[in-house]
C-alpha cells in the first residue's frame, strides 16, 4: 500500500487535479444561477471560507453506547495523537483550527508542548471542558450523587477547583473559554430539592466565574436528561439563561443540539438567546431520539438550516454580543471519525451557505405582507439550492481538499495510524 501525507499541500494539490474542472463548470453555473437572484457567489464563497468550526477531542476516537464500544483501527491513544487527527480534517477542509479540549481525558504532564505540538500542526485551542460527571482513578470523593450541586460542600468544592484547575491548563493552552455541563440531577422524584440544588450550582458557579480570566468567557451547557433521568438541575436554555444572567456578563448558554426533547423549536431558542445577548456557542450534532451525538446534518438538514438562518439574521443585524463559538459534540460509533468529522464541518459550512443565499430583502417583504406562502418558499429556495459547489470552491481556495473523502481514504492515513498506533482493545462499557 502507498502511503501519502494527507496534510502536505503537494499531495492535496495533485489529489484536486482530477477535480479542479469539472468543479469550475458547476462553480459557474451556480454563480450565474445566484446571479439571477442578485447574489454575489463569490461573497457567499468568501464568508463560507472563514466560517469555523473546532473539532471535539473526544471525537476523534471511536464512540460508544452504553452496550459496549467496537474501536476502529489505529484510533489515537493519546491527545498529542488526537491532535495529530485534527490537522488532517483541517488541512483537507481548512474549517477546523481548533480542538476543544475535555479534561481529565485529554491530560497531560505537559501543556505547553501540546500548545506547540497543536501549533505545529496548524492547530489552536477553542473551550476547554471539565468533566465533573464521572469519578477519575485516585479522586478523594465521588459525584454518584452529583458535583456542583452535591449536598455535601466538600464535593462541591472538589467539584469547583477541578473546573479552575481546567481554566488553568486553558490558559496554557491559550484557550478562551470554559464549557460546564454536569451530569447532576435525580433518579427519584424526593430524591433532591430542585430549588435547593439549583441554588447549590448557582453558589459554586460563582467561585469559578471569580477564577475566570478577564478575556475568557464561561459556556453553560443543559442538557434535558441523561445520567438523571427524572429532573437534571441545568436542564433547558431557561434555567442555563436564569445561571448566565445570575453569574454576570462573561456567562452565556450553550446549545448543544441533541439536549432537548424531540420536536422542539431549537431555532426559537437560538432566536431568544440572541435576543438576550447571551448565545454563546454551538455542540453541533444530530439526533433522532436523544443525545444521539450523530453526524451534523445527518437526520435534520432543514432543521440545521433553520439555525443558521437566525445566525445570519443576527449577523446581519449586527447583533449585540454576538459571537457565538462553533463546535462538534459528536461520537462516531460506526464511521471512520476523521470522515464524520470532516462531512460534519462540511455540512455546517452548507447550512451556513443555504442560510447566506436566501433573498432576504424580499423575505422580509413577503413577511411584512403576510403573502405566508411566498415568504415560506423563499426561506425554502435557500434550502433546495445545491451549494456544494460554493463550499469546494471554499476549500480549493484555502488550499483544502474538493474532495476531502476521497483525498483521505487515497492517502491511505489511516491504515498508516492502524500499523504506527496499535491498539489496545477495549472491554469496558462504552461511553462517548
Ligand atoms: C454530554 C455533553 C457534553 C459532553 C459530554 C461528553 O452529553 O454533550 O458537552 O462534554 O456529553
Ligand atoms: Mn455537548
Ligand atoms: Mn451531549
Amino acid at each position: 500500500m502507498n502511503f501519502a501525507d494527507p496534510r502536505d499541500a503537494n499531495y492535496i494539490a495533485s489529489a484536486n487535479k482530477s477535480h479542479a474542472s469539472a468543479l469550475a463548470t458547476d462553480y459557474a453555473a451556480l454563480g450565474a444561477q445566484l446571479q439571477r437572484r442578485g447574489i454575489n457567489i463569490e461573497e457567499i464563497t468568501r464568508k463560507v471560507a472563514e466560517f469555523r468550526v473546532a473539532i471535539p477531542s473526544w471525537g476523534v476516537g471511536t464512540g460508544g453506547t452504553r452496550f459496549g464500544r467496537f474501536p476502529g483501527p489505529g484510533e489515537p491513544r493519546n491527545v498529542f495523537e488526537k491532535l495529530e487527527d485534527c490537522g488532517v480534517i483541517h488541512k483537507l477542509t481548512g474549517a477546523t483550527p481548533t480542538v476543544s479540549l475535555h479534561i481529565p481525558w485529554d491530560r497531560t504532564d505537559d501543556f505547553t508542548a501540546l500548545r506547540e505540538h497543536a501549533a505545529a500542526l496548524g492547530l489552536g485551542f477553542d473551550a476547554m471542558n471539565s468533566n465533573t460527571f464521572q469519578d477519575q482513578p485516585g479522586q478523594p470523593l465521588s459525584y454518584k450523587y452529583g458535583s456542583l450541586t452535591h449536598t455535601d460542600p466538600a464535593v462541591r468544592a472538589q467539584a469547583v477547583q477541578h473546573n479552575i484547575d481546567c481554566i488553568t491548563f486553558g490558559r496554557t493552552l491559550g484557550s478562551r473559554a470554559l464549557t460546564v455541563w454536569i451530569g447532576d440531577g435525580a433518579n427519584f422524584p424526593g430524591q433532591s430539592h430542585l430549588g435547593r440544588a439549583f441554588e447549590r450550582y448557582l453558589e459554586s458557579m460563582t467561585s469559578i466565574y471569580k477564577a475566570l480570566p478577564n478575556d475568557w468567557r464561561m459556556f453553560i451547557e443543559h442538557k434535558m436528561y441523561e445520567p438523571a433521568f427524572y429532573a437534571t438541575v441545568i436542564q433547558d436554555w431557561g434555567s442555563s439563561l436564569m445561571a448566565a444572567q445570575a453569574l454576570g456578563p462573561k456567562a452565556f448558554c450553550l446549545v448543544d443540539l441533541g439536549h432537548h426533547a424531540p420536536n422542539v423549536n431549537i431555532e426559537m431558542i437560538v432566536a431568544r438567546l440572541v435576543h438576550a445577548q447571551r448565545l454563546g456557542g454551538f455542540h453541533f450534532n444530530d439526533s433522532k431520539y436523544g443525545d444521539d451525538d450523530l453526524d451534523a446534518g445527518s437526520i435534520e438538514p432543514f432543521r440545521l438550516f433553520l439555525v443558521f438562518n437566525e445566525l445570519v439574521e443576527a449577523e446581519l443585524a449586527n447583533a449585540a454580543n454576538f459571537s457565538p463559538a462553533h463546535m462538534l459534540d459528536q461520537s462516531h460509533n460506526v464511521t471512520d471519525p476523521i470522515e464524520s468529522l470532516m462531512t460534519s464541518a462540511i455540512e455546517l459550512q452548507r447550512a451556513y451557505a443555504q442560510a447566506l443565499i436566501v433573498e432576504r430583502a424580499k423575505l422580509h417583504e413577503y413577511r411584512m405582507g403576510n403573502d405566508v406562502l411566498m415568504a415560506a418558499q423563499t426561506l425554502k429556495r435557500g434550502f433546495t439550492t445545491d451549494v456544494a459547489p460554493i463550499l469546494a470552491q471554499a476549500r480549493f481556495s484555502m488550499g483544502g481538499a474538493i474532495d476531502p473523502v476521497g483525498a483521505y481514504r487515497d492517502s491511505a492515513y489511516r491504515q498508516r495510524c492502524a500499523q504506527a498506533r496499535p491498539g489496545k482493545q477495549s472491554l469496558g462499557g462504552g461511553i462517548v
